[in-house]
């Protein structure tokens, strides 16, 4: 009996030194198992008197007992230390900055847009929004276009036939709008003077080289009131460029043009130094066509349902991919529509800058580059 005290205080002591439930279930098969200690022992209780063999029998039933709570004791003491060492090795820390980097980009046009956007915005304008397929009241009669007028021949616009029942009619036909002026005209039927607007958006011609692609991008500005001018026009668009290109002496000048839809007309260029591998934009002797523009003839007044004789106003058109082009340097127009992650990585802006006139408008710091 003296040796079962002693016997159950060294298994106590290995239970309890047991360092994980591997060790613990050695020490179990060791004591307990098929040729365990205790087992061996209960075994050769059959070769020993009847006294003896019921009076180590009972001891040994203790000690089984007790070594099976403790075992179970530990074996929860050892379960609960795997859980907590196995929670501290996944833990995340929330707080790390995103690993390796920001995936997405924003392509250069979005960017342009939000930048355009944000600059018109400052100013007062409002952002007006149309449809894309347009009738060809809204795209060409209305901006003073004749049914005869050369920027309606086949080869410049994308017409739809509307009525898929009927032979293809050019009268009745719509097209995919070859300008956002639509938008612009929509918003004088819907709404009287005072009106100050930008339409933004994609815009379609049949033609294809490395500076046209038939999909491309347009801003376009309206401007009515009882005595909007010129001043207005060129002191407006004059910031804009500014404020657009972030040179506060950007040089620019006008000249006379022509649009149908406005008169007079003009085109607004901005002083630049070409090189054979570079383009400077603010210094220099040369210069780069950036917009058109003009006083809104009285004829689109009048299909918009606005009185010439009680209100004017000033336009204007930018091509958006044009100056995206020459704002970060991307040579070829045709690779903005090629998808090529590559190109997007490179050119691309990370979504994280958001472009503002207070925040800083292109960021380039954050250019994702
Ligand atoms: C260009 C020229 C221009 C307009 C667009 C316009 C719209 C209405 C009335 C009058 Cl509703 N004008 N738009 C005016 C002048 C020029 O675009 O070269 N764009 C890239």
């Amino acid at each position: 009996m003296e040796n079962l005290e002693q016997l159950k205080n060294e298994i106590l002591d290995r239970i309890n030194t047991a360092e994980d439930l591997k060790q613990l279930d050695e020490i179990r098969v060791s004591v307990m198992g098929k040729k365990g200690c205790i087992t061996e022992m209960m075994k050769g209780l059959g070769a020993l008197p009847l006294e003896e063999k019921i009076a180590l029998g009972k001891g040994l039933n203790i000690l089984k007992t007790e070594i099976e709570k403790k075992l179970e004791t530990q074996k929860n003491v050892l379960e609960e230390k795997a859980l907590n060492e196995k929670l501290a090795g996944e833990k995340v820390d929330v707080t790390l900055p995103i690993r390796p980097e920001v995936q997405g980009r924003i392509h250069p046009v979005s960017k342009i847009c939000e930048e355009v956007a944000a600059i018109f915005g400052q100013m007062g304008f409002e952002v007006a929004d149309g449809p894309d397929i347009e009738d060809q009241f809204h795209n060409f009669n209305a901006l003073n276009m004749p049914a005869n007028h050369p920027a309606r021949q086949m080869q410049d616009t994308f017409y739809i036939n509307n009525n898929p029942a009927q032979p293809f009619d050019m009268d009745q036909a719509y097209v995919v709008r070859t300008q956002t002026s639509g938008v612009q005209i929509r918003t004088m039927e819907k709404q009287q003077p005072p009106i100050r607007i930008i339409a933004m958006g994609r815009t379609y011609r049949s033609d294809y080289d490395a500076t046209h692609t038939p999909m491309f991008h347009q801003v376009e500005g309206l401007v009515i009131d009882k005595n909007i001018t010129m001043a207005h026009l060129k002191g407006c668009l004059l910031d804009f460029m500014k404020a657009f290109f972030e040179l506060d002496d950007l040089p620019v000048r006008y000249r006379p043009s022509y649009f149908p839809f406005t008169e007079p007309s003009a085109e607004m260029d901005i002083g630049c130094l070409k090189t054979k591998t570079e383009l400077k934009i603010g210094a220099g002797t040369d210069w780069l066509e950036v917009l058109g523009c003009g006083m809104v003839h009285p004829n689109v007044l009048r299909a918009g349902g606005i009185d010439p004789n009680e209100y004017q106003g000033f336009a204007f058109g930018i091509g958006i991919d044009r100056i995206a082009m020459l704002k970060y340097g991307i040579p070829d127009l045709r690779t903005f529509f090629e998808s090529d992650m590559r190109w997007l990585k490179h050119y691309g802006f990370t979504p994280l800058d958001i472009s503002s006139m207070t925040g800083g408008l292109s960021n380039n710091g954050g250019l994702a580059r």
